[in-house]
């Protein structure tokens, strides 16, 4: 696989080269989740960047938005929708927090995996991760934070599922750059995972399910 091309192509933002380079490299059956890993690490050179200030908010967004279209390319790839669900998870980035790429990662590899997933985006009330959890039956709920100060509304989602006695019906997973073990811990959450593979782990260690 050109690595680096893709890489270089989602650094500087450049969406349709991005979706050129990941259809080049399915036709030549490059495995879809070696693809989308690629891009991830593309995506943590732009977070360097940003953080030492080399690049700036417009440059983040133009990577952010090349990933997701190049992200939805393989999306068909990475979820199977023709089996019986193993399990209903409502997954969300919580309120405040705008980043939304790595939850989508967690939710398509969910889908891969065989569960059903109610994505329900970006800025997420705690509200409506209980609403929902509660309308769809779901066993999980999966709760994205990319930012310290959006960590709070994690604590908060699960203090509302207990005020709505749902607390042992609805397990808990946490994830996200800032968020760890410890973090997890101290908030009650029921799981954490630093990323997409090690979600779809902790769900079905939750629910039993083999592994
Ligand atoms: Co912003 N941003 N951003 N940003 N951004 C970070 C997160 C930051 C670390 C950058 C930095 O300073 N180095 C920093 C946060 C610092 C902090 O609080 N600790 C930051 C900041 C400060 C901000 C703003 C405040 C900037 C500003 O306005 N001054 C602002 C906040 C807006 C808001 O949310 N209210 C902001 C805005 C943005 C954009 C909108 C421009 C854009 C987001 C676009 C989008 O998502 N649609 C953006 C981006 C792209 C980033 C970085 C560069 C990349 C994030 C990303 O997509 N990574 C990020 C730097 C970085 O993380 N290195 C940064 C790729 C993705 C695949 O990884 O999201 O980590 P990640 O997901 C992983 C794991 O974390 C895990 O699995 C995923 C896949 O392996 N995981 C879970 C994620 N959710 C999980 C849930 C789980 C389990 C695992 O269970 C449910």
């Amino acid at each position: 696989m050109n690595e680096e091309s893709i890489k270089t192509a989602l650094i500087a933002g450049q969406e349709k080269e991005l979706c050129d380079l990941v259809k080049g490299e399915l036709s030549n059956e490059e495995s879809p989740k070696s693809i989308l890993d690629t891009m991830m690490a593309g995506m943590n050179i732009v977070g360097s960047r940003f953080q030492a200030k080399e690049i700036f908010i417009p440059e983040v967004l133009f990577s952010a938005r090349a990933m997701t279209s190049a992200t939805n390319i393989l999306k068909p790839l990475l979820t199977k929708s023709d089996v019986q669900p193993l399990g209903k998870v409502v997954i969300g980035t919580v309120l405040g927090d705008l980043h939304d790429i790595g939850k989508n990662v967690v939710g398509m590899m969910l889908e891969g995996a065989g569960f059903e997933v109610l994505n329900l985006g970006r800025d997420v009330a705690p509200e409506r991760f209980i609403e929902a959890a509660k309308e769809n039956g779901a066993s999980i709920i999966g709760l994205s934070s990319l930012i310290t100060t959006s960590m709070p509304q994690m604590k908060r989602t699960i203090e509302l599922l207990e005020e709505a006695g749902l607390r042992d019906q609805v397990h808990v997973i946490v994830g996200g750059a800032p968020v760890t073990q410890d973090y997890a811990n101290s908030i009650g959450a029921d799981g954490y995972a630093d990323e997409a593979t090690g979600a779809v782990q902790k769900v079905k260690e939750l629910l039993h399910l083999e592994q």
